[in-house]
C-alpha cells in the first residue's frame, strides 16, 4: 500500500507594496480553505509571500528595509493564518523574509518554514543562492538586491519528517542549483517545497526572457526526477510594482513528470495526489547513490574548481 500524501500549491497573484499583511493572509487563508475542500494535508505557499518583492527596488531607510521582515514567526498579522491551519488540520510551507534579533546582532534572511496539521513549526531554511546585485544598478529596469537585503541563509539544506514522509525546503533561484537538490536527495528527501518571484526578464541577460518558463520548468523536472522525489515550486506571480513575473506553479513527480500546473498569474490552487513512494523503483535502480555514485573520484576536481576541468 503506497505512502499518499494530497499536496496544494498556493500560487499568489501580485502583491502591492500598498497591501497589508493582513489583506494578503485573508488571501492565503481562502487558498487555505480550498485546498482542505479538495482534500489537501499541506498547502505550500510563495517565496516572500506576505508582501511585495521589495529587492525588485533600491532603498537606504533602514527603517523602510525592516518593515518588509517578520520579527515573529507567528506575527500579530500571521497568527491568522496558522490558527486556520489549525481549525483546518491542514500543514503549511511559507515563505517570508525573516528579521532574527537573537544574536543581539540584526540578522536578515529570506526564509521559509514548515509548519504542521497542530501549527507548530518543525523545520525552517534560509535562502543560500542569493542572486542578482549588492549595488543599485539605476539604468535597469527594475533591481533584484537580494545580496544587499538578504545575509546568505545559514542552516543549510535540512529535511524533516513531515506530512507522512520526508519534507525539505528550498526558496527560488536554489531551484537553478542541482547540489541543492542533490543535498536534499543524499538525505532521501521525498518532497522538496520551493517559493519562487521570477521576473518575465532578466536585466542582465534579455535573451534568457524566452526561455524563462521553460528553465523553471527545466530545474524542478530535472531536479525531481534526478533525486527521486516531489518537488511543488510555488510563484508569486503577474505584474508586481511593474515587474512581470512567471506564474507557472506546479507540482512535479519523481518521474519528472509535471502533474499539476497553474494556468494564470493569479491566486490559484493546483492539488495532486503524490505517492510518496513512488522515486523508490528510481531511487533502489537509476539513482542508487551507493551503488552508482563515485563522488570518492570525483569530489576533489568539482570543490576545489566548482568545474569539472581543472
Ligand atoms: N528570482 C529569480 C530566480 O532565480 C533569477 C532571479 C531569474 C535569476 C532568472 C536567474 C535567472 O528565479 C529570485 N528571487 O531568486
Amino acid at each position: 500500500m503506497s505512502r499518499t500524501t494530497i499536496i496544494a500549491a498556493a500560487q499568489l497573484g501580485p502583491i502591492a507594496r500598498s497591501e497589508n499583511r493582513a489583506s494578503v493572509v485573508k488571501r492565503m487563508i481562502a487558498l487555505m480553505r480550498e485546498a482542505k475542500a479538495m482534500g489537501a494535508e499541506v498547502v505550500a505557499y510563495p517565496e516572500a509571500a506576505l508582501t511585495a518583492f521589495f529587492p525588485h527596488w533600491w532603498t537606504e531607510d533602514e527603517a523602510e528595509i525592516d518593515a518588509w521582515f517578520e520579527r515573529d514567526m507567528p506575527g500579530k498579522d500571521t497568527a491568522a493564518l496558522f490558527d486556520e491551519a489549525r481549525r483546518l488540520g491542514v500543514g503549511f510551507h511559507l515563505g517570508y523574509c525573516e528579521l532574527d534579533l537573537s544574536s543581539g546582532k540584526k540578522r536578515r534572511f529570506n526564509s521559509s518554514i514548515l509548519v504542521d496539521k497542530q501549527g507548530a513549526i518543525i523545520g525552517k531554511y534560509r535562502k543560500i543562492h542569493l542572486p542578482g546585485h549588492f549595488e543599485h544598478r539605476p539604468g535597469t529596469p527594475f533591481q533584484n538586491l537580494e545580496k544587499r537585503y538578504f545575509e546568505v541563509g545559514d542552516l543549510g539544506f535540512g529535511v524533516w519528517r513531515a506530512y507522512g514522509g520526508v519534507a525539505g525546503m528550498m526558496i527560488c533561484n536554489d531551484r537553478r542549483w542541482p547540489e541543492a537538490y542533490r543535498v536534499l536527495g543524499l538525505q532521501a528527501v521525498e518532497m522538496i517545497f520551493c517559493g519562487y518571484n521570477t521576473p518575465v526578464h532578466h536585466p542582465a541577460a534579455p535573451d534568457h526572457d524566452r526561455l524563462g518558463q521553460f528553465h523553471n520548468e527545466l530545474c524542478m523536472q530535472s531536479g525531481a526526477y534526478q533525486n527521486s522525489c516531489w518537488v511543488i515550486g510555488v510563484a508569486k506571480a503577474g505584474v508586481e510594482e511593474g515587474v512581470d513575473m512567471i506564474g507557472g506553479s506546479a507540482i512535479f513527480a519523481p518521474t519528472g513528470e509535471i502533474v499539476a500546473r497553474c494556468s494564470s498569474i493569479e491566486d490559484e490552487l493546483i492539488v495532486a495526489r503524490c505517492d510518496l513512494d513512488l522515486g523508490r523503483s528510481y531511487r533502489e535502480t537509476t539513482f542508487d547513490f551507493a551503488k552508482h555514485r563515485r563522488v570518492e573520484t570525483y569530489g576533489m576536481i568539482v570543490e576545489r574548481t566548482g568545474r569539472n576541468t581543472p
